[in-house]
């Protein structure tokens, strides 16, 4: 996934106040078709464990065509492990030009998650990103690469714009939606469903939206295929990120989560090194049994 391959977009001043009244932004064509296609050739070996053996596996794919493979998966996090292709994505230049102007001159990210939500997978409930990774300075922001034409029919993000704008940490509650996979829901704030507006983009789009956004996706209603979307995560540099739980002795200012991918910039915090902490891992959903995901080793913003 090269630079060249693609044209460069610059945002307008515009587009960035908007983002900022709004919390979310959506690029037109920031990936070309042919980057597309190779991440969705990715999608499938990944799935098919080509790229290494995974915890949540569902069994052996080999007499399986790959649209069978892949719609047996919701959600996988931390593809960019294993995948030098989605680690470029993650750093796309579109991606990178475009969280320089609306997050900081320095950019890393730390999270990348694989949604591929086939024909009657459920969606996500009401939540805000920043409720499972705290940043410090509020600067969570999300990048969802539209893989397919996102509608509603096939599960589209919904955002509240302007929701952000609190700067509030809303509840998260468990749900008994059949709507909605495992993850928690947010609770308490002064918005109604009436409030919300789809996001439908078509392939190759990309939404930024800010980590304090109130947002969700409904079940893929479709009758066939997949909506599929490469979701990462970044965050300004020059942020610590406490992502862990202090250890024994250890004090809550110094936490910073270093399993990091520089993307724009410079790292303020180089001198700490990078560590490897996350691998892939296998997302549940009804079918696959909730369990306490939350709690999970790696749970990061797995309820997300
Ligand atoms: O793509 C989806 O269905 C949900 C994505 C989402 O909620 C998130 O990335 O936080």
């Amino acid at each position: 996934m090269t630079a060249t391959s693609h044209p460069l977009t610059q945002l307008s001043d515009e587009q960035v106040q908007a983002y900022h009244e709004l919390g979310y932004l959506i690029l037109e064509d920031a990936f070309s078709m042919e980057q597309i296609q190779a991440l969705r050739k990715e999608t499938v070996a990944i799935c098919r464990g080509e790229h290494g053996e995974f915890d949540g596996a569902k069994g052996d794919h080999r007499e399986q065509d790959d649209d069978q493979v892949i719609k047996q998966y919701l959600c996988i996090h931390f593809p960019h492990k294993v995948s030098p292709l989605i680690l470029d994505a993650l750093k796309h230049p579109n991606i990178a030009n475009t969280l320089t102007r609306i997050v900081s001159p320095d950019v890393k990210c730390m999270q990348s998650m694989l949604f591929i939500k086939a024909a009657g997978k459920p969606g996500q409930a009401w939540h805000q990103d920043e409720f499972y990774i705290p940043t410090r300075d509020r600067s969570l922001t999300g990048a969802w690469i539209a893989m397919d034409d996102a509608t509603i029919e096939n599960g589209c993000l919904w955002v509240i714009p302007g929701s952000h704008k609190h700067g509030i940490l809303w509840p998260q509650t468990k749900h008994d939606d059949h709507r909605f996979d495992c993850a928690g829901q947010a609770d308490g704030y002064p918005y109604t469903d009436d409030d919300a507006i789809a996001v439908e983009v078509k392939t190759g789009s990309v939404v930024f939206f800010n980590g304090y956004l109130l947002h969700r996706s409904l079940p893929n209603t479709a009758s066939s295929g997949c909506r599929r979307a490469l979701v990462n995560h970044y965050m300004s540099a020059q942020s610590l990120l406490p992502w862990r739980p202090p250890e024994a002795g250890q004090g809550m200012g110094t936490l910073d989560w270093r399993d990091i991918v520089m993307v724009a910039g410079k790292d303020p915090y180089a001198y700490k090194g990078i560590d490897d902490l996350t691998k892939l891992l296998v997302r549940p959903d009804k079918e696959g049994g909730c369990r306490d995901f939350g709690k999970d080793k790696q749970g990061l913003k797995s309820e997300s």
